[in-house]
């Protein structure tokens, strides 16, 4: 009998744990967490037959396991990973783990902003075609489980899709998407990253097994995403809201597919119910990949047109006394505010900018907000230096209270015509869980259209 060694008890490794189970390993996970979420984690583990340690991790224990998962959201300096690359202990992230038990083709997701609206979105197309779709992955737990999880369903789905961040990426070693997606490249997570160039090394991961099978759709408006894929092996499908060669394409308003079977029209762009222009090239990009894993033009003409936002990702909340609410809480980077800020430019627009500073460049948010917004609103950890770098260019109010005051401070901002957007450059951390109970807490302070 093996022997798997998990590291974290979250939705990572809980999924992880019970795929080895169910695969006939002995299983021993450990967290260095003891509060009652991690209790919750492990009594699921417990009750089918796993082995769970909270409050440490036994580092003999784990280096003597033949496979060691670990979860994404621990950093490799961490203790536990330091003390077993000592040892020369290699070990694998959970997707990668999950992909060895995958029983069919997989369409991988990666890039910086995007990954989980196109991922979504091509499995929406694919299901649209009747197809059985199991999708998850970095996707987050309301819209899809952990890889691990996709490969205990019986039967299996006739494609996966799987959204892959950085740091799950970073520990693959066989795991190869028979159709590889990468939305775009901006510098994020420069919190754990020592540079831009470390975190698109682990991005550039997606093309490490890579050949002439493979199927890439990759971002052609992106120079860092064309360097990213290198020589890689495989075909190469580009979406582009630019370029009139592009495989995927806008011509005349219209997207329009081009994947060797000749031209293909989908629907007029208006017609998609995601804003934006970054949602343009989101739904090019799940177009392509639906194309190539079978889905004929008019049934993805059909989803495209049905796909409805997804919940803090420019979605519009309220429309109330004239002011337009959109929450954006999932904008958690400079290169996602920005792109907010431009889907939205039809409005006056006042901006709800904060949070745990991850250290960023802010001057493209400068430079994007000059002249666009009517006012930005700066709060929280990062507040004083979002306003140093806005000082001058756009007009500043900064607000030293909790969330609540921010949206005050808008509400109190705002005439009929205008726009609030909630699309704050940067994580949550400093007040919330996540981006999506702060996205929550910002409807319901809203509250219900008038
Ligand atoms: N831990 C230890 N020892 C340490 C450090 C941490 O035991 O030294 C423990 C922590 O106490 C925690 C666990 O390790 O219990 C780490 O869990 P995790 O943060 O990896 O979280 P999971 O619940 O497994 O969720 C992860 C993804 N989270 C992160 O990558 C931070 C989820 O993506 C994903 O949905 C899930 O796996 C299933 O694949 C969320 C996310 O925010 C949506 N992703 C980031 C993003 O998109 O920007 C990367």
């Amino acid at each position: 009998m093996s022997a798997v060694a998990i590291i974290g008890v979250g939705a990572s490794g809980v999924a992880a744990a019970l795929l080895a189970h169910a695969t006939g390993a002995k299983v021993y996970v450990s967290d260095m967490r003891n509060d009652a979420a991690a209790a919750a984690g492990a009594d699921r583990i417990r009750t089918a037959g796993g082995d769970v340690e909270l409050g440490r991790h036994d580092v003999e224990r784990i280096a003597h396991a033949d496979i060691v998962v670990v979860s994404p959201g621990i950093p490799p300096d961490a203790p536990v990973l330091r003390a077993l690359g000592e040892r020369g202990v290699r070990w694998i992230s959970e997707p990668e783990f999950a992909f060895r038990f995958f029983q069919g083709p997989l369409i991988a997701v990666t890039g910086t902003n995007g990954k989980t609206t196109t991922a979504a979105l091509t499995a929406h197309l694919l299901r649209e075609a009747g197809m059985d779709v199991g999708l998850g992955g970095n996707i987050g737990a309301s819209l899809g489980p952990a890889a691990s999880e996709l490969a205990m369903r019986r039967p299996p789905p006739a494609w996966y899709v799987v959204e892959m961040s950085s740091f799950q990426l970073a520990d693959i070693e066989r795991f190869r998407p028979d159709i590889g997606v990468v939305t775009n490249l901006a510098p994020d997570h420069l919190d754990r990253y020592p540079s831009v160039a470390a975190y698109y090394a682990d991005k550039a991961r997606i093309f490490a097994n890579a050949d002439e099978r493979s199927r890439w759709v990759l971002n052609g408006d992106d120079a860092q995403v064309e360097a990213l894929a290198g020589d890689a092996p495989g075909a190469r499908f580009r979406f582009s809201t630019e370029r009139s060669d592009a495989a995927g394409r806008v011509e005349n308003g219209t997207l329009v597919l081009d994947v060797g079977q000749g031209r293909e029209a989908l629907l007029p762009r208006d017609e998609l119910r995601l804003l934006g222009a970054h949602n343009t090239a989101n739904a090019l990009a799940a177009a392509l990949a639906a194309r190539l894993a079978g889905v004929d033009g008019p049934a993805i003409a059909r989803g495209l047109r049905t796909a409805p936002p997804l919940p803090h990702r420019l979605e519009p909340v309220a429309e109330k006394d004239g002011v337009l609410w959109v929450n954006d809480s999932k904008a958690t980077n400079v290169a996602a505010a920005v792109s907010a800020v431009r889907s939205l430019s039809g409005r006056p627009l006042i901006v709800l900018l904060g949070g745990k500073d991850k250290g960023e460049d802010l001057a493209p948010l400068a430079d994007a907000l000059a002249g666009r917004v009517k006012l930005a609103i700066v709060y929280g950890a990062a507040g004083d230096r979002i306003a140093a770098a806005l000082d001058g260019r756009v007009k500043l109010q900064r607000v030293r209270e909790g969330f609540d005051a921010v949206v005050a401070a808008a509400r109190a901002a705002a005439r009929p015509g205008d726009a609030v957007l909630l699309a704050p450059a940067c994580s949550s951390f400093d007040m919330f869980a996540d981006y999506q109970e702060r996205g929550r807490r910002f409807a319901a302070l809203v509250g219900p259209s008038s």
